[in-house]
């Protein structure tokens, strides 16, 4: 039977690592007794249950039936409540063979630790007040970070900044909410208390709107900012995305038209993810299967959050680079082939660029990165650092609860212009204050807790 998360009683463990060779592994234990059970299989038993939060203790993991050593080891030990789970832990650093790992781990459920379901040490810090829901999202982004803006971003939001903005919208939502109803209890008066008018939740509204929207820079740390190289056949495309990628993943050769379909790759450009798309060059195509190539080119670079215009210079600007970038005016540009003697020189605004030699491309990159900036909700790039600093959400689920929150005040500011009942209103900021403490977990329910955890991986 699947143990449930909300059973903190039993004391667990799990792999904190990959599984795989490596040099070291990480087990963690957790729960309540688990100093003590884990000790139940150390060649030190007494200096393990002894030892103090914080401390590491050197010694050899037994197999608690047989008493076979499985390995040397160094066990730290949390104690309850303090350390990052807020509960009794031992996290033991093994030798990091799978085999190892393997039988440590049995060693520990034979000892009476129960396997640890996916983000359960996690969830237990949570449910022992170490971190909030936004932390606990926080924390599972930046294991999954997979740049250097991504990682910048999750620490932020780990460090408490969005947890406190939204704690204090709600808790001067809860204020006016206790102050309407008590005059719907006791008061005689009518019409609505002093600080509730329209202009507050207005401005109230417009500050949960701000979050929500937040969520499209958000979301591009975690998926990639769509970046398009596209330009005529044999301008040097292919040639670019390698340069790019810094490995040869496109096929490059001379005659035009080599490359059909489009092709996608993961790189980062001074900290922002990216997905760069290979595509085919674009022209009159010659025959069906690069006709469509050609048209899912288009498509691409009009739904990209970027487009790399790659020009031969030695070919020179033809009416159909004219007609693209007069289609898709905020393409980057590139003059590409100028180590070739043959070709003209850059007309403004394009970028001179051999990507045969890779001169020209630290100026294409940081052009790329200002491009996106706005995009990922930055001012500016300057020297790969994030410009301005604002809140931002990146789950979806934060940003379902935030447009929650505000139609509830929008539906509150209707009612008030309109003169509806007071029970309406209080009605109406009910729901904008749960949607609030819903996102940082303060009034989450069982199932909304266990659906963000088991997004977590094990050990986590
Ligand atoms: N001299 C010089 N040759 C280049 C440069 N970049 C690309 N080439 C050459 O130009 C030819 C076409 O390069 P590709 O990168 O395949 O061009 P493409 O735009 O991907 O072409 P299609 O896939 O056919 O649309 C190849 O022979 C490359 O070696 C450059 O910077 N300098
Ligand atoms: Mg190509």
């Amino acid at each position: 039977m699947q143990r449930s998360y909300l059973d903190s009683s039993a004391p667990i463990a799990a792999l904190a690592t990959p599984p795989g060779p490596s040099a070291l592994a990480v087990l963690r234990a957790a729960g309540p007794g688990s100093i003590e059970l884990a000790a139940s299989c150390f060649s030190r038993p007494r200096a393990l249950a002894s030892a103090r939060h914080r401390e590491l203790v050197h010694g050899r993991l037994l197999d608690p039936a047989t008493g076979e050593e499985i390995d040397e080891i160094l066990a730290a030990v949390f104690r309850a409540p303090r350390g990052p789970i807020g509960e009794d832990c031992v996290e033991l650093s093994l030798h990091g063979s799978p085999a190892v790992a393997r039988r440590a781990l049995a060693a520990l459920e034979a000892a009476g630790f129960a396997p640890a379901l996916p983000g359960e040490f996690s969830f237990r810090a949570f449910l022992n007040g170490k971190l909030d829901l936004v932390e606990a999202e926080a924390l599972r982004e930046l294991v999954d970070a997979g740049s250097e803006g991504a990682r910048a971003e999750a620490l932020r939001r780990l460090g408490g900044g969005l947890s406190a903005r939204l704690a204090a919208l709600r808790s001067g939502l809860v204020g006016l909410l206790a102050e309407l109803e008590a005059r719907l209890d006791y008061d005689e008066e009518e019409g609505a208390p002093a600080g509730l008018e329209a202009r507050s939740l207005g401005a109230l509204r417009a500050e949960v709107e701000a979050l929500a929207a937040s969520y499209a820079a958000g979301r591009l740390y975690e998926s990639g900012a769509r970046v398009v190289v596209a330009g005529r056949p044999n301008a040097g495309k292919s040639s670019l995305f390698n340069l790019l990628l810094r490995e040869e993943r496109s096929i490059v050769a001379g005659e035009p038209g080599t490359t059909r379909d489009w092709i996608e790759a993961g790189i980062e450009v001074e900290g922002l993810p990216i997905r760069l798309v290979d595509t085919a060059g674009l022209r009159e195509a010659e025959g069906e299967a690069e006709a469509a190539g050609v048209a899912r080119s288009r498509d691409l670079a009009a739904r990209a959050e970027a487009v790399i215009y790659v020009v031969d210079s030695v070919a020179g600007l033809a009416p159909e680079d004219e007609a693209f970038l007069a289609a898709r005016p905020d393409a980057i540009r590139a003059w590409n082939k100028v180590d070739d003697p043959r070709g003209g020189p850059a007309p403004e605004p394009f970028l001179p660029l051999s990507a045969a030699t890779g001169a020209g491309l630290p100026a294409l990159a940081a052009a790329l990165a200002e491009a996106l900036a706005p995009r990922f909700g930055r001012a500016a790039v300057p020297g790969g650092r994030a410009g301005e600093e604002a809140l931002r959400v990146a789950s979806s689920r934060q940003k379902l609860l935030l447009d929650r929150a505000a139609a509830a005040l929008a539906a509150a500011e209707r009612g008030l212009g309109r003169g509806a009942a007071l029970d309406a209103l209080a009605l109406d900021l009910r729901e904008a204050a749960d949607a609030l403490g819903e996102i940082t977990g303060e009034v989450a329910s069982e199932e909304v807790l266990e659906a963000v955890f088991s997004r977590f991986c094990l050990g986590k």
